[in-house]
C-alpha cells in the first residue's frame, strides 16, 4: 500500500498572508542567501493568482492572453508578448499535453493563419535552387516521421541567478516533452539541394515585432548543419497527434530538440540554407549566448560575438514531477517520487535523489529513452526516517558521466542554462 500524499496541502504560508506582496522579493532574497535552487518551487506558489488578478484587471488592456484551453495553473510571467511557464507538479506526464506546456513568445502571434496557402519557401545563399513546398506538398513528397523531443528554452531557471539575469524570470517550468509529427527537415533541405559552402540553417517565422515596423522580425535563429541533418530535426505540422495549437506554431514548426528552444521556430515560413553562421534576430551579442571565458556575477563585458558563444546543446537537467513541492505525508510507509531527466543530445546515465542535503544519494529507477532528444522518465522508493520536515533532492547524470550542480551554475547576464538540482519540500506527518 502506498503512502497517502495530500498534494494540495503546503508546509508554507497562504499567498494572502506572510509574504503577498513582495513575494518575487522574498523568494530573491532567499535563494540568494541559500545559494541554492529554490525558485518559485519551494514554496507554495501565489505568483499565478497575482498575476491573473492583475491580469484580468479592468485597467489593462487585454492584450495576447493566454488561451482559454491552457492549464488555469500555468504561470504567467508576462502578458505582451505572452510568456507562462508550467509548474514542476504539473509537467508529470511523459508526454506533456498542449494545455500543461509553457509558452514563450518573442513577438506578436500571426492572425488568420491559412493553412491550405501556408508554404515554405527554402532559400539562401548554400541552396542549390530556391523552392517553394506547400504544407500539402510537404505532407505528400515526404517520408512521416515522429518524435517525441524536449523543448527547454535557455533561460529555464533563470530566476535563480544573482544579479538577476536579463529577460523573464522563469522558474523550473519552461520545459517540455511533446510528440511532434512531421517530414525530415534533412529531406526537405535535400530536396532543395544543399551546397557544399553550408554551415548553418536560420528560421523566419510568421510572427511580427512588438514594436509594429513591417519586415523586423522579432526572432530569426538556427543550427548549424549538423543539428539540422539530423534524423530528429523534423519540419512538424502536428503535436501530440493533433494540429499546433496556434501559441505553439500553428500550421508549421521546426524543431531541435535538446537545444535551446529559441531554435525551433515557430509559425515557420522559410528556412534559409547560409553559407556563415546565421545573423537573424537575437544570433548575436549576448541573446541566447555565454561568455567565452567565465565570468564573476555582475561582471561587465562587452556584449560582441568576440566574448560571447552560442549556446548549443542544453546541459543535463532533471525535474521532480511527483508530488508537488509541500506534501505532507504519512510517515511508516515509501514514498513514491518520480520525474523525467534530459541531457541535451546525450542520454541519462543515472538518477539519484537525496533527502539529507546532498549528504547520501538514493539510485532511482530510470527508463530508456524512447528516441534520441527525448527525455526519460525516473522513479524511486523514499523511505524517511523520521516525522518532520525533509527535502527531496534530484539529480541526474548524463551519458558523459556529467552531473547536475547543486548549486546555481556559472553566472551569465543572459541568465541561461541554469540546471541546478531541483528540490521539492515534503513534511512526514
Ligand atoms: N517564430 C517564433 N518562434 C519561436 C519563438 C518566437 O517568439 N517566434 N520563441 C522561441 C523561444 S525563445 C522558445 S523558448 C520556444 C517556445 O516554444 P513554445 O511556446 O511552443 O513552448 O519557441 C521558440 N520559437
Ligand atoms: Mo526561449
Amino acid at each position: 500500500m502506498k503512502n497517502k500524499v495530500n498534494p494540495n496541502t503546503s508546509l508554507f504560508p497562504k499567498p494572502n498572508s506572510l509574504f503577498n506582496l513582495n513575494r518575487r522579493g522574498f523568494i530573491f532574497k532567499t535563494a540568494q542567501m541559500a545559494g541554492l535552487s529554490l525558485g518559485w518551487g519551494l514554496f507554495a506558489k501565489s505568483s499565478k493568482a497575482a498575476t491573473r488578478a492583475v491580469y484580468n484587471s479592468a485597467a489593462l488592456p487585454d492584450k495576447s492572453p493566454l488561451p482559454a484551453w491552457k492549464h488555469p495553473d500555468l504561470i504567467i510571467l508576462s502578458d505582451k508578448p505572452i510568456n507562462a511557464e508550467t509548474p514542476p507538479h504539473l509537467l508529470d506526464d511523459a508526454i506533456t499535453p498542449a494545455e500543461k506546456l509553457f509558452v514563450r513568445n518573442n513577438g506578436i502571434m500571426p492572425v488568420n493563419v491559412d493553412a491550405k496557402s501556408w508554404t515554405l519557401t527554402i532559400d539562401g545563399e548554400s541552396v542549390k535552387k530556391k523552392t517553394v513546398f506547400t504544407l500539402d506538398e510537404l505532407k505528400k513528397k515526404f517520408k512521416h516521421y515522429t518524435y517525441q523531443l524536449v523543448h527547454e528554452c535557455a533561460g529555464n531557471g533563470r530566476a535563480e541567478f544573482s544579479p538577476a539575469g536579463h529577460g523573464n524570470q522563469w522558474g523550473n517550468g519552461a520545459v517540455g516533452c511533446c510528440e511532434w509529427t512531421g517530414v525530415r527537415l534533412r529531406d526537405v533541405l535535400e530536396a532543395a539541394g544543399i551546397k557544399d559552402d553550408a554551415v548553418y540553417i536560420g528560421y523566419y517565422g510568421k510572427d511580427t515585432h512588438l514594436n509594429g515596423k513591417p519586415g523586423e522580425v522579432p526572432i530569426s535563429r538556427g543550427v548549424p548543419m549538423r543539428k539540422a541533418l539530423e534524423d530528429e530535426a523534423l519540419i512538424a505540422w502536428a503535436m501530440n497527434g493533433k494540429d499546433i495549437p496556434a501559441v505553439h506554431g500553428y500550421p508549421l514548426r521546426v524543431l531541435f530538440g535538446g537545444w535551446p528552444a529559441s531554435t525551433s521556430g515557430k509559425w515557420l515560413a522559410r528556412i534559409s540554407i547560409r553559407n556563415k553562421i546565421h545573423d537573424g534576430a537575437k544570433m548575436n551579442g549576448m541573446d541566447y549566448r555565454l561568455p567565452i571565458h567565465p565570468i564573476a556575477p555582475g561582471a561587465k563585458i562587452p556584449q560582441d560575438n568576440e566574448h560571447f558563444r552560442i549556446i548549443e546543446a542544453m546541459p543535463v537537467k532533471s525535474l521532480i514531477t511527483y508530488p508537488k513541492t509541500g506534501a505532507q505525508v504519512t510517515a511508516g510507509k515509501p514514498l513514491e517520487v518520480r520525474g523525467h531527466a534530459w541531457a541535451g543530445d546525450l542520454k541519462i546515465n543515472e538518477m539519484h535523489v537525496s533527502i539529507d542535503f546532498g549528504s547520501t544519494w538514493q539510485k532511482c529507477t530510470l527508463k530508456e529513452q524512447r528516441n534520441r532528444n527525448c527525455w526519460q522518465q525516473w522513479s524511486t522508493q523514499i523511505n524517511f526516517p523520521d516525522k518532520g520536515y525533509y527535502e527531496v533532492w534530484a539529480r541526474a547524470t548524463d551519458s558523459n558521466g556529467k552531473m547536475q550542480p547543486m548549486l546555481v551554475p556559472a553566472w551569465n547576464p543572459g541568465g541561461y542554462l541554469n540546471n541546478a538540482c531541483h528540490r521539492i519540500a515534503v513534511e512526514i506527518i
